[in-house]
């Protein structure tokens, strides 16, 4: 497709309530949003780095800067841009995966759109909808925890995830699972807080029968991941480690990992968390379609992805209103636990203008 350039975006969205995780507390959600301008058709990604480096060494400035500098020149460049072709020039760049993933996702947007498809269709997505869990910050006291999993389970959300560290984690386990009882399917995530000498501790998790333990260890401690699987009951699911496909049939292989958490902006694009998705399901592992507080644009994506076969576990693709008061797209809604899986071409929601102006920091233009 020929392509007249490429605008970057940045906009900030306040978040409802703050999100308290291990590393550190969002106020509002920093995001750069990516359009690429063909001749006959737009389309749009969405960076899911955050403002700080501290859930990975993304951060929202180098994103843009790398974009700028790198990434959208190279698309540009090519003589006949399609999202395999960029895939392939990008990767001549180290690192920077949730950048490369905005620009692929608004390249293959633009392309569904031009020849009429949605992305579920290109990914082979079988579900008309997904099953929605929601992930739970860390609070203040249990009461206030428990008051918002109430809140939650009442909405209709189907899975509980609730962000550990060293001090918040046996005592709000044992709290919402004596609260709600054993049929509730919960799992927790640590965001890399422990290490291997938390061994003992993390294995008082075990009589509470989580689906999971998402992400114990630092993100590049695999052989520690498989050290710990060994010694607890609750199976490990990593996240921030998993990187890429190769990595994840290295982290299954050695025993690091019996789940995996997707994330499409984390391992470099859609392209690559299908065949992470094609990977697990070869060695029986199953996945989830992690969450990185997007705005319609990049849940509309994941929600297509999380449609997928091997997708047996419910995400972190929450409705809208759990992030946002107003998203720039049309919101996502629970229905029944579930949210839609988007059918129109490309990702099958579009921006509302005035809802993006009113969120909208700056923008830039890089020609063709
Ligand atoms: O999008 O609902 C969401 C957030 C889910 O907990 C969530 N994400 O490590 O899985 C994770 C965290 C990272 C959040 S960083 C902003
Ligand atoms: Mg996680």
């Amino acid at each position: 497709m020929k392509l007249d350039g490429v605008e970057l975006r940045r906009i900030a969205m306040p978040l409802v309530v703050p999100f308290r995780t291990s590393f550190g507390t969002e106020l509002d959600r920093e995001v750069v949003l990516v359009r690429v301008v063909g001749a006959d058709a737009e389309g749009w990604g969405e960076c899911v780095a955050v403002s700080e480096p501290r859930y990975s060494s993304e951060y929202v400035e180098a994103a843009t800067d790398v974009l700028r500098r790198f990434l959208v020149p190279t698309l540009l460049a090519l003589p006949d841009p399609d999202v395999h072709r960029a895939e392939r020039a990008f990767a001549q760049f180290k690192g920077h995966p949730m950048a490369k993933a905005a620009l692929e996702a608004a390249l293959l947007d633009a392309q569904l759109r031009e020849s009429g498809t949605s992305f579920g269709w290109f990914l082979g997505a079988v579900h008309e909808s997904v099953p929605a869990g929601v992930s739970v910050g860390i609070m203040d006291s249990i009461p206030e925890l428990l008051a918002a999993v109430d809140a939650y389970l009442d909405e209709g959300y189907l899975r509980i995830k609730l962000k550990i560290e060293p001090g918040w984690d046996v005592a709000p386990v044992r709290a919402v699972r004596e609260r709600y009882g054993s049929e509730l399917l919960l799992q927790v995530d640590a965001n890399t807080a422990y290490t291997l000498a938390d061994a003992r501790h993390l294995a008082k998790l075990d009589p509470f029968d989580l689906l999971l333990i998402e992400q114990p260890l630092p993100t590049h401690d695999l052989a520690g991941h498989a050290s710990l699987a060994r010694v607890l009951r609750t199976p490990i699911c990593l996240d921030e480690s998993i990187s890429s496909a190769a990595v994840a049939v290295h982290a299954i292989t050695i025993g690091a990992t019996s789940v995996v958490n997707i994330k499409p902006g984390r391992v470099g694009g859609y392209l690559e968390a299908r065949r992470i998705h094609d990977a697990c399901a070869a060695h029986g592992v199953p996945v989830w379609c992690g969450g990185m507080l997007e705005t319609g644009i990049g849940r509309a994506a994941n929600v297509a992805l999380a449609a997928l076969p091997n997708f047996t576990l419910p995400g972190d693709t929450s409705a809208s209103d759990r992030y946002y008061t107003r998203d720039i797209t049309d919101p996502f809604v629970l229905e029944d636990g579930h949210v839609r899986v988007p059918t129109g071409p490309g990702i099958g929601v579009e921006p509302d203008p005035d809802a993006l102006d009113s969120v909208t920091l700056s923008t830039e233009w890089i020609s063709a």
